[in-house]
């Protein structure tokens, strides 16, 4: 059996900060599954299917990734996929907190799956959803943090704001 990770995420919508680690874990894990999953901590702005179909996009060329979504807790999804890792990406300290507890979390919920972490990459460092979204909102340029088919969803979005 080979490697497989899941790669889980809001993704609401995935931007290159995202699309980075995935890229790079495609390399490390033979297989990458990438899971739309929901945190209850967030109100997002597409559907899960939307976010499905932008990821399923954008990672159309990588032939070891797969785009699923799941209902329910992503320890179950590992389990079901029988991944040996989930992998995760780092930005900076502030995200550190919140990576312990859900990595703490995940392993009393199953001590045989690791979790990974990926450094971002340096020009990626400040980005995320939330950032994205909010500069789209207001009509600001985002050509350089999210794939052009996410560009538009994003517009179509905010068209009438
Ligand atoms: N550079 C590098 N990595 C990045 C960047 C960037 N610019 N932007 C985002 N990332 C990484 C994040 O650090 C994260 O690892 C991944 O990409 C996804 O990020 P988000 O923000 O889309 O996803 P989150 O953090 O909202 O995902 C949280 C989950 C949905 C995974 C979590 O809530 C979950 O597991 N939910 C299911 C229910 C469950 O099992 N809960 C118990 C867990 S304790």
């Amino acid at each position: 059996m080979g490697s497989i990770a899941v790669c889980p995420g809001s993704f609401d919508p995935i931007t290159y900060g995202h699309l980075d680690i995935i890229k790079r874990g495609a390399k490390v894990f033979d297989q990458v599954y990438v899971c739309v999953l929901n945190n209850s901590s967030k109100q997002p702005l597409f559907s899960v299917e939307e976010r499905c179909e932008l990821i399923s996009e954008v990672t159309k060329d990588i032939p070891n990734v797969i785009v699923e979504t799941f209902k329910g807790l992503l320890i179950d999804y590992a389990r079901e996929k029988k991944a040996q890792t989930i992998l995760r990406g780092l930005r900076a300290v502030s995200d550190f907190e919140y990576e312990m507890q859900i990595t703490s979390m995940n392993r009393v919920l199953d001590d045989n799956i690791e979790t990974f972490f990926m450094m971002t990459n340096n020009q990626y460092s400040f980005l995320s959803s939330s950032i994205v979204k909010e500069v789209a909102k207001y009509k600001g340029d985002i050509a350089e943090l999210v794939p052009e088919v996410v560009e538009k969803a994003l517009k179509s979005k905010f068209i009438d704001e």
